[in-house]
């Protein structure tokens, strides 16, 4: 029987032809790819992710609130700017020591009732798939939140009633403090307004060559100092310079060190004081475009950048394109913060490279050398100082730890190898009982102590409660005699004010036996050191050692239209450098101020300062991290 096609029904009696059953078919594989493929589409969902993903693949990797996608998102950075593991280190190995993860409510107060918790919370620890290990999206918000990280401070930044204290006389010495600054303020919002430094004898602008085209050095360095003085005026005309002429976008030839302890760590301070947000957007843009100094082989930064092409490269003066250790060794604060605030962990990134290139290189006798090549990732000679070139990197080691609440042990155990090493090989003893930090040349002691190296009294003492126990006392001690010795420096020079570099040889002890040292150009180490001396111990001593600097200063450096430095401390005839440095505004009144203050002024349990004055907060990661909300928010 032979059946006769119907026009219209196929032959296999479905009522369909082929060629329409073909077409059918492709069309729901269609769709059904296309819902499958939807599915990649949909919003991170945890049920959708609990129905495809294995229960450990679920546990959440809280890097950052900003995944790394969105990092590189945001950076639009050129190819290899990013982070530069060292090698063999795998970049989740790295994220994961930039942020603890949040630990939950219940696994907290779980640990807690096992009675372990405290000190196991705060050390640093890798992201593991611990079960106690939880997050959800309000751990890790996408943005820094102002009002959780004053619920997190323990004592309001400005103290119960602006730091003023109950004693009348150290009140009288505040305002004089207070004066000056509005003193050299004013001089320079009149003559130099919007450059970098003021020049008081001629009135007028510098402008330098330290910040590339940057401009406004003394505004951006003056903006928390006038804040915590109540200068409200002074401040609100910094802030609106900050607003409206601070151009981010110039170019020219800047230090990436400078740069980033002036206006990264002013702006840092800046917007934790105030929490306004504008110095929040400023200050990450200018951390943007201070990534490229990073990349090079060893991720070791070179010392000057151009803002505006990112082209970097060696000082000139720099042994065979060294790298310099106070610079490259200064970031670590401001760019965790930037970190912070910007959900960005590349800063983070950078700077713990850093200090991994620094852990594996071989330290002789256990000493940073001032100069590493950042090709080879070696030393480039053997000159070691606590003073220039060395001097911040290590006050940058203990500091880190204090702003990690005490958590980055890693900077903890560099910083005491170091303190160790430091005082086997550099710290001695004058025949007249002085003690010293001298400069190590290859194994050969060069008995001289720079002005900058008197900032380690106040390093050592802030360093003291946290190495062994039964070695407290000793650094207290030793803080106390660097600062004396700093202090001696001082009283032995006509004007009261202390040389550039002091020396203890060829019969002299804590004098400048050379012309060039004998400058003082309105430093802070020493006053800084005071600040705080008087902090931990209250020994009187150390206010009226500030108050004789004040008078010294007064006396010396004020002149008719700001602050000057000196030529010569060992001469009354005063010659004058015609420069108000900008760190005169941001440190020595700072210091001079909080010494003359309360210590709930900016407290050390809640602060540390950058090396250029400039307060961060210690970051309380369990507290930040807290999805409860804050239930008291600091108030002034
Ligand atoms: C400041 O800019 C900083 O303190 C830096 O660390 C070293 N020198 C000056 C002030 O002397």
């Amino acid at each position: 029987m032979v059946f006769r096609k119907l026009p219209g029904v196929s032959a296999s009696g479905m009522g369909l032809r082929l060629s329409q059953k073909f077409v059918f078919l492709l069309f729901l594989s269609g769709l059904v790819t296309l819902c499958f493929g939807a599915l990649f589409f949909l919003p991170d969902s945890v049920r959708l992710k609990r129905i495809f993903l294995s229960k450990t693949e679920t546990q959440p990797v809280t890097v950052g609130s900003g995944s790394e996608n969105d990092a590189r998102e945001h950076m639009k950075r050129p190819k290899d700017q990013g982070m530069t593991p060292a090698k063999g280190e795998s970049s989740t190995k790295l994220k994961s020591l930039i942020r603890k993860p949040s630990v939950s409510h219940e696994a907290t107060e779980e640990r807690l009732a096992r009675g372990k918790a405290q000190e196991d919370l705060t050390l640093p620890r890798l992201i593991t798939e611990s079960a106690s290990v939880k997050a959800s999206s309000s751990d890790h918000p996408d943005t820094f939140s102002y009002n959780k990280f004053k619920g997190c401070l323990l004592k309001p930044p400005l103290g119960r009633d602006g730091g003023q204290t109950s004693d009348p006389t150290t009140n009288e010495r505040r305002e004089k403090v207070k004066e000056m600054m509005k003193f050299a303020w004013d001089n320079y919002k009149r003559y130099a307004w919007g450059k970098n430094e003021l020049r008081p004898l001629t009135k007028n602008g510098h402008i330098g060559n330290m910040f590339g085209g940057l401009r406004g050095a003394s505004i951006i360095d003056s903006l928390d100092t006038l804040y915590i003085m109540g200068l409200m005026e002074e401040y609100n005309d910094a802030k609106e310079w900050v607003q409206t002429s601070l151009d981010l976008n110039s170019n020219g030839e800047a230090s990436l060190f400078e740069v980033n302890i002036r206006y990264v760590g002013g702006l840092l301070s800046a917007y934790y004081l105030t929490g306004e947000e504008f110095y929040k957007k400023k200050v990450v843009e200018l951390g943007e475009k201070l990534l490229p100094a990073f990349n090079t082989p060893t991720g070791i930064p070179r010392g000057v950048i151009n803002l505006g092409s990112g082209t970097s490269w060696s000082w000139g003066w720099a042994s065979a394109g060294s790298s310099i250790l106070a610079e490259f060794g200064t970031l670590h604060l401001e760019f965790v913060h930037l970190s912070e605030l910007s959900r960005n962990p590349i800063y983070t990134e950078k700077v713990m490279n850093i200090r991994k290139v620094l852990n594996k290189i071989e330290k002789p006798h256990g000493l940073y050398p001032n100069f590493l090549s950042p090709v080879s990732g070696n030393w480039v000679q053997h000159h070691v100082s606590i003073g220039g070139l060395g001097d911040s990197f290590y006050e940058y080691l203990i500091k880190s730890y204090l702003m990690s609440d005490k958590s980055d042990d890693d900077a903890k155990k560099m910083y005491y190898g170091a303190l160790e090493a430091i005082e086997a090989n550099l710290v001695q003893k004058s025949p007249g009982g002085l003690t010293y930090m001298a400069e190590w040349r290859g194994g050969i002691l060069d008995h001289k102590m720079g002005h900058l190296a008197c900032f380690s009294g106040g390093m050592i003492g802030i360093g003291a409660d946290d190495g062994e126990p039964e070695k407290r006392q000793h650094y207290l001690d030793l803080a106390a005699e660097i600062t004396h010795t700093c202090h001696e420096s001082y009283t032995r020079s006509a004007t009261k004010l202390g040389p550039e570099a002091f020396r203890f040889d060829s019969g002299g002890e804590a004098t400048a036996t050379r012309l060039n040292d004998r400058y003082y150009i309105l430093r802070p180490e020493v006053i800084e050191s005071y600040m705080y001396m008087w902090r931990l111990t209250h020994d009187p001593k150390y206010r009226e050692w500030g108050w004789e600097a004040v008078q010294a200063l007064e006396q010396h450096c004020r002149v008719e239209s700001g602050f000057s430095g000196i030529r010569d401390v060992y001469t009354l005839t005063a010659s004058h450098d015609n420069m108000q440095q900008s760190f005169f505004l941001s440190e020595t009144l700072k210091y001079l101020y909080l010494l003359f203050s309360d210590d709930d002024l900016l407290s050390l349990e809640d602060w540390v300062f950058n090396t250029e004055a400039h307060p961060l907060p210690i970051i309380r990661r369990s507290c930040l991290e807290d999805p409860a909300p804050q239930d008291k928010t600091v108030s002034e």
